[in-house]
């Protein structure tokens, strides 16, 4: 222990002042006031810093959103033209609505949790939905989806891809993917385990790798808080999705706000999630407290917690959401490796367990991140804390941990709402449309079966959402005998089915888009944590695949059909018919009310498109045949390596 100390001293000089800045610097701001990765007290602004209660948006999202969604409209007319609606005049329409917000649609995207096959699927998808990415606006192509967009939010792996974007300037995933001169950013086949390959230009090994991830996280438990495994996980992470030396430790989520980009409106409204978690629950239920993190706050609109804290100061000591009279101001707390850690707790598990099996890492590793945690015991090390609870003594009634100074939060995925559609239904939000991209591994083989929409929907029955409606969704057995796992689908298509109560409003439309194997075999297990580039390659070009099913190969009317999808609410709130092109649409993907739950066997969907050429698409009843033997053309993308 001694000797590591000295170490990292000499290690931590060295990060601070010979690192070589990479030449191509495009990312958020690494603002913290310490430097480094640990918070520091402030003096407090002028009008000290409070938790508001949720009674709407916050004054810098309602402003920020007069700015974005004027800045939809010239992307959204451009993708209404390039999709066609037969016999309707899109652009017309759209113009028509551009200066009223209530009118115009308003659109988010939502990625699912599920690893790096969740971080290459939902990535894609935003690839395909992207009109930077080239071919994205050709034949069959949905590019400027992400441009017309409001929202974007992710959770667990799907918030790695919206965290590395937004983190990294708005860079394409395409940008992403391909790399930056010195960087490690989506270098997946060196795994988290054991670090980059190089750092900056110089060649890193996995004892100074960790040798830096303790430095950083002590920085933090020396300032005077607890360290827990989600530092830990979340400094790896960072070193391959921020795009800075040593992945970035003074990176903090709320300077996304201070981009360019970002505050011009000129991105989506990032967010991401994690649940609640109290400390004598072993399970996470539907019952749990749904926290979003975006670039201006960080909490809940459930009648839980109800509150809100302004991202930047978090680490404050808050009580009934004010900082006491001579209290001071922390910020740095809400590093964007914690954040981003905090939404995919559940892989902290894997921590100990690889960084202990892996011969390049030294043993006294294990042991000194054991020795790190004060509170780590079998039931808690997938805890992130974010100590001290913002919400401590904040609406004592209803905040179920109201009355304990450390706040636990979880993996967003854990009650199993693994697509982060809480914070898009909020009425305030008023979404119209949900782009809901599931990369879960639900089935024995890792295919979504839409677990986490049915989780959605029977939370929207429970008194935490507090009346929020969300469209009913079948059995697993009907979304995999209907095929509606292996295709786009939508659900809430039509107004009429619900019923509103006064103060309800629609929900938005689903457009569910599940995971499915157009042209890779993208079913590789949730632990799976390295990646050769052309598995990489694949898994994202079959991301983009299925957004886009095949450019239009299933359908040459897809991206009309995502146009009408766009448009349905819109229209319908100003009592307009949809246009007959879009019920013909609405005809093919929306779920009509038919159930088959009848149980016909393991799910094998095979390849829908291989090498150019198109299969027949029913739901995947068949027996897996050749399709392995593309799988491993392609990579040994099928192989599922099952850990633990
Ligand atoms: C961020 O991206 C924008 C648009 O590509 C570019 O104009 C700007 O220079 C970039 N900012 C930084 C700091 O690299
Ligand atoms: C804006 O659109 C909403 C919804 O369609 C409508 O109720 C409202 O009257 C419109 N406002 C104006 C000023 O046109
Ligand atoms: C669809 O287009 C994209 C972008 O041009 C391309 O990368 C992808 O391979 C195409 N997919 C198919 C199935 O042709
Ligand atoms: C660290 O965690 C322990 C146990 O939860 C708690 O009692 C203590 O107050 C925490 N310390 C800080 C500085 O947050
Ligand atoms: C969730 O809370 C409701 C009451 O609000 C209760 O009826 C239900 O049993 C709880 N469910 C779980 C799984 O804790
Ligand atoms: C519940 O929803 C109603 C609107 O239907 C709203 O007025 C009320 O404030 C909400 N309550 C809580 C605790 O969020
Ligand atoms: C917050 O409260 C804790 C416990 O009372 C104290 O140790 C710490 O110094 C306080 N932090 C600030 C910034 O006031
Ligand atoms: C659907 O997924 C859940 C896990 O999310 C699993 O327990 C269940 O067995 C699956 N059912 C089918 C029919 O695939
Ligand atoms: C509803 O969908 C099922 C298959 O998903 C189809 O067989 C049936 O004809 C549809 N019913 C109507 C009324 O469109
Ligand atoms: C919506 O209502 C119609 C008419 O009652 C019914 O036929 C249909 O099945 C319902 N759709 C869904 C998805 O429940
Ligand atoms: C794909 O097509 C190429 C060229 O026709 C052929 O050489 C190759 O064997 C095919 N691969 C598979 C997996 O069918
Ligand atoms: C969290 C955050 O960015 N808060 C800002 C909201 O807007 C006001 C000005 O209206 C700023 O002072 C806050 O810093």
């Amino acid at each position: 222990m001694h000797i590591h100390f000295a170490i990292s001293a000499a290690a931590l000089l060295h990060a601070v002042s010979a690192e070589p800045i990479p030449q191509v610097s495009i990312r958020a701001l690494p603002n913290a006031p310490s430097g480094g990765y640990a918070p520091a007290a402030v003096p407090c602004p002028a009008s000290k810093p409070t938790v508001r209660a949720a009674a709407g948006l916050s004054q810098n999202e309602t402003a920020w959103l007069q700015l974005r969604r004027k800045a939809t409209v010239d992307p959204m007319i451009d993708f209404m033209k390039r999709a066609t609606i037969p016999n309707f005049d899109a652009e017309a329409y759209i113009r028509s609505v551009a200066n009223n917000f209530s009118a115009l649609p308003n659109i988010a995207i939502a990625a699912s949790g599920g690893g790096y096959r969740a971080l290459m699927n939902g990535g894609g998808f935003v690839a395909a939905a992207d009109s930077r990415t080239p071919g994205s606006t050709g034949k069959g192509g949905i590019g400027g989806l992400l441009q017309s967009s409001t929202y974007l939010a992710g959770l667990s792996g799907g918030g790695w891809m919206v965290g590395s974007v937004m983190l990294n300037n708005f860079s394409s995933i395409v940008q992403l993917r391909d790399g930056f001169e010195g960087s490690s950013v989506y270098q997946f086949s060196s795994s988290i385990f054991k670090g980059p390959k190089q750092r900056g230009l110089s060649i890193l090994n996995t004892a100074s790798y960790w040798d830096d991830i303790i430095d950083q996280v002590n920085e933090k438990r020396k300032a005077g808080y607890n360290a827990s495994l989600t530092d830990f996980w979340g400094r790896a992470l960072s070193y391959q999705l921020i795009n800075a030396p040593n992945g970035g430790p003074s990176y903090t989520f709320s300077s996304i706000a201070l981009t360019d980009e970002f505050a011009q409106g000129n991105t989506p409204f990032p967010i991401l999630v994690a649940d609640g978690r109290l400390r004598e629950d072993k399970v996470v239920t539907l019952n749990a407290t749904v926290y979003e993190f975006n670039p201006f706050e960080m909490g809940s609109f459930d009648p839980t917690v109800r509150g809100f804290v302004p991202t930047e100061y978090i680490g404050s000591n808050f009580s009934n959401g004010a900082i006491s009279r001579d209290g001071q101001c922390v910020r740095g707390f809400d590093s964007a490796s914690f954040a981003m850690g905090t939404s995919s707790s559940l892989f902290n598990i894997f921590i100990l367990q690889n960084v202990s099996a892996i011969d390049a890492v030294p043993g006294f590793i294990a042991d000194t991140i054991v020795s790190f945690l004060t509170d780590l015991d079998d039931d808690h090390n997938d805890v992130a804390q974010w100590t001290p609870n913002p919400f401590y003594q904040w609406n004592p009634s209803t905040n179920p941990t109201a009355s304990t100074t450390e706040l636990s939060l979880v993996d967003g995925g854990l009650d199993l709402q693994n697509i982060p559609l809480t914070p898009l239904l909020s009425p305030h939000r008023a979404v119209d449309v949900i782009f809901a991209v599931d990369s879960s591994a639900d089935t024995p083989q890792n295919w979504p079966n839409a677990t986490a929409l049915r989780a959605t929907y029977e939370r929207s029955l429970l008194p935490i959402a507090n009346g929020t409606l969300f469209p009913p969704v079948p059995d697993a057995n009907t979304f995999i005998n209907l095929g509606l796992n292996s295709r786009p689908t939508f659900f809430g298509c039509s107004p009429s089915n619900f019923t509103l109560l006064p103060g309800q409003i629609l929900p938005p439309l689903i457009v569910y888009v599940p995971n499915a194997p157009y042209t890779a075999m993208s079913n590789v297990s949730t632990f799976t944590s390295t990646y050769s580039d052309d598995q990489r390659n694949d898994i994202i070009r079959n991301g983009y695949d299925v957004a886009t099913q095949g450019n239009g190969t299933f359908d040459a009317e897809w991206p009309a059909c995502v146009a009408c999808a766009i448009l349905s609410r819109s229209m319908y709130r100003a009592g307009r018919p949809a246009p007959a092109a879009c019920e013909a649409c609405f005809s093919r993907y929306c779920w009509n009310g038919t159930i088959d739950s009848e149980d016909k066997g393991p799910y094998l969907p095979t390849f829908k498109i291989r090498n150019g050429t198109t299969v027949a698409s029913s739901a995947g009843r068949r027996v897996v045949a050749s399709g392995w033997s593309f799988a491993s053309v392609v990579g040994a993308v099928a192989v599922a390596t099952l850990v633990g």
